[in-house]
């Protein structure tokens, strides 16, 4: 593959060869100003870390996107915000269309990442056909799935990555059903390396990033993503939003390797979920079971533990 523009291989900074015009770009920007994202959107943070961790390892990519925001957000061609090629896939084509430019990559031993970044509905519902049959091959990708809980682009309809209580168009007196477990889904293809992120762990972010570029095969990455327009939170509180995800046990940081091997990466603190709740209008009042709540994040928790526990995953010396 060809140094990209405005990667860590192309120190020149600028987009599409010596006629075009120079385009600012750093090479820690995956997603450049001029994006079209919401304030507060936890995609573009997410965006932003990940193209860190890819700078930082001296690593460059391709970026496979369905329909969602994450397309959107590049604005209307010939421009994008995107400093790496970036293909807009169809829905459920997401993971088949990564798996061609990386095969196509390999056969050409070719560098870079191929990465597909999808939301909840491209991951969890629309894409997950070719997503399972990506992961049954080994695709050598990276897929990441912002987790944003409802399907954004399109005005907030629900999708199985909703959780219960939550309002959405098309569940306008709140979700009745759980969350889709798609980590234990991927993980059941006994995929290389699946492992949950959140924005608001950013040195934990880091690492699973390293650890993803360290390995060949198929990654999944699930990050919970706040989104301002559709969780009708304040876009100033997203990072803390997700922050008490994760202390509250409502999202869990772990590890899975080859679908076998465990590492859970933070014990909740067991803060009261119902901040996280009061925080998002999407959530009415009284609404949510919170003691029910406390109960299944905990069952989540000690079951994973046990997991863990039972089939820890050994680091290398090369990899600590
Ligand atoms: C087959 C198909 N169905 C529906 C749409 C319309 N559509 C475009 S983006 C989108 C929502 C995507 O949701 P998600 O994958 O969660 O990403 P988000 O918008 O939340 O970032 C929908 C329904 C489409 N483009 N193609
Ligand atoms: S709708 Fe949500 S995910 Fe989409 S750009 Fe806005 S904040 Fe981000
Ligand atoms: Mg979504």
């Amino acid at each position: 593959m060809t140094a990209l523009s405005g990667s860590p291989r192309d120190p020149s900074g600028t987009l599409g060869g010596p006629e075009a015009p120079a385009i600012p770009c750093t090479e820690e920007c995956l997603l450049r100003p001029g994006n079209t994202n919401c304030g507060g959107c936890g995609m573009g943070v997410g965006l932003t870390m990940l193209g860190r961790a890819l700078a930082e390892a001296g690593e460059t990519c391709t970026l496979a996107i369905p329909a969602c925001c994450g397309i959107v957000t590049a604005g209307a061609f010939p421009t994008t915000s995107y400093g790496v090629p970036t293909v807009a896939t169809t829905f459920a084509s997401a993971a088949a269309f990564a798996s061609g430019i990386a095969s196509i990559r390999d056969l050409n031993e070719e560098t870079g990442q191929v990465i597909c970044w999808a939301g909840d509905g491209g991951t969890y519902d629309i894409g997950i056909a070719t997503l399972s049959a990506a992961a049954e091959r080994d695709e050598n990708i990276i897929y990441f799935c912002y987790d944003n809980e409802i399907y954004g682009n399109t005005g907030g309809q629900r999708s199985s990555a909703t959780p219960p209580g939550a309002r959405t168009t098309t569940t306008p007196l709140g979700k009745t059903e759980e969350k889709k477990d798609i980590l234990a889904i991927m993980a059941a293809h006994r995929i290389p390396y699946a492992a949950t992120l959140s924005i608001a762990h950013p040195e934990d972010f880091a690492r699973k990033i390293h650890t993803a570029l360290s390995i060949s095969g198929m990654r999944f990455l699930l990050m919970h993503s706040p989104c301002p327009t559709g969780w009708k939170s304040e876009p100033s509180e997203s990072v803390e939003l997700v922050r008490q995800a994760v202390s509250s046990g409502l999202f869990l940081l772990y590890e899975v390797w080859g679908g076998r091997t465990y590492r859970m990466n933070l014990e909740p603190a067991w803060t009261d979920p119902a901040e996280y709740y009061r925080r998002q209008r999407r959530f009415g009042d009284d609404e949510i079971d919170l003691a029910a709540t406390r109960r299944i994040c905990r069952e989540r928790f000690e079951r994973l533990k046990v997991l863990a526990e039972e089939f820890p995953y050994e680091e290398t010396r090369a990899e600590k």
